[in-house]
């Protein structure tokens, strides 16, 4: 299978729920009334697009519903498509994986997340896309409270076939961030990868520890973590938008990565994040091998859903 074939695969059950649902309270019905625009809101809202971005579309579907007195059902499906392509194109030119940031070296990325959402399997998959562009990786294993966390990151390293940075169990994670860092400046490395814990005695530590790794990272780098991604599991569905806006309260988000898109039916969240959070999807997870992390694409996931 292709990179689209695999996404579009991986899509089938959030296609079946919300695609297939709103052919379903559409098609056949003779006129488009109020019950069948209370039917439309109850599958966009089913399936995890969020009440906000529900009525936003729904407000649009009415006033096109007035303007064309087009009330058939192949205009109302075109309007709401039309509504949920446009909410997605809003973040093109935000996304900060297409400004230039690929002039500073090393790259720092910072990864970030509650425990489970696929934090080490993401920057699995990722260094193991770097490499193969040819560029020098280096991993940071910050994830320090776990003591599986360390091994998991060094099989993925393995695997990707690049560097990596361990420290011991319960050793201060920013000193591991600082070492990364540190050794990728001295050996010229393109790009460093830095894992974290998902979970810490309490989320004010987590938080804490969090903003102590930023604070390390500028102090060798002489700036920020290029980029700061939060990772959500979209089988978290709204709980993932919960940790969202509890993260971007201490921290500077730049990109999502959103995983478990493959066989969830959840994943219309990927409008509600667009929509509501302001901060771009960079990556999706569709599969658990290391080739399953595709670079979010607007249109790809439309035309994926759709076709
Ligand atoms: N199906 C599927 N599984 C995934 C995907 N991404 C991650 N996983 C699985 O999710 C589980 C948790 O992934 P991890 O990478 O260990 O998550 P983590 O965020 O590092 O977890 P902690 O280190 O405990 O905080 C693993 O079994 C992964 O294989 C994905 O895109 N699709
Ligand atoms: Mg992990």
């Amino acid at each position: 299978m292709n990179k689209f074939e695999i996404l579009k695969s991986g899509l089938q059950k959030t296609k079946k729920k919300l695609i297939d649902g709103l052919t379903e309270a559409i098609t056949g019905k003779a006129v488009i009334d109020k019950e069948v625009i209370e039917n439309i809101e109850e599958v966009l809202i089913s399936a995890d697009i969020g009440y906000d971005t529900t009525e936003k579309i729904i407000t649009k579907a009415r006033e096109n519903l007035k303007k064309n007195n087009g009330r058939d059902e192949s205009s109302i499906k075109q309007s709401i498509f039309n509504e949920l392509k446009k909410i997605l194109e809003n973040i093109n030119g935000t996304s900060v994986t297409k400004n230039n940031i690929n002039e500073k070296k090393p790259l720092v990325y910072l990864i970030i997340g509650v425990n489970g959402v696929g934090k080490t399997t993401s920057i699995g998959k990722l260094a193991y896309s770097f490499k193969q562009e040819g560029k020098k990786v280096l991993l940071g294993a910050a994830d320090t409270f776990r003591a599986a966390a360390g091994e998991q990151l060094d099989i993925w390293s393995k695997r990707a076939g690049v560097d990596i940075i361990q420290g011991k169990i319960g050793a201060d994670p920013s000193s591991i961030a600082y070492k990364a860092v540190e050794k990728a400046l001295k050996d010229d490395y393109d790009i460093v990868i830095i894992d974290t814990a998902g979970r810490l005695h309490t989320k004010n530590n987590l938080m804490n520890e969090l903003s102590k790794i930023n604070r390390v990272i500028e102090k060798v780098l002489f700036r920020a973590p290029d980029k700061t991604f939060l990772v959500l599991d979209s089988t978290n569905g709204q709980n993932a938008l919960v940790q969202a806006e509890e993260f971007k309260k201490t921290i500077e988000l730049n990109g999502i990565i959103l995983t478990k898109l493959d066989g969830t039916s959840k994943g219309g969240i990927v409008f509600q994040i667009v929509d509501s959070l302001k901060v771009p999807i960079e990556y999706i997870g569709v599969g658990e091998g290391i080739d399953d992390l595709q670079e979010f694409d607007p249109d790809n996931f439309l035309n994926a859903l759709l076709n």
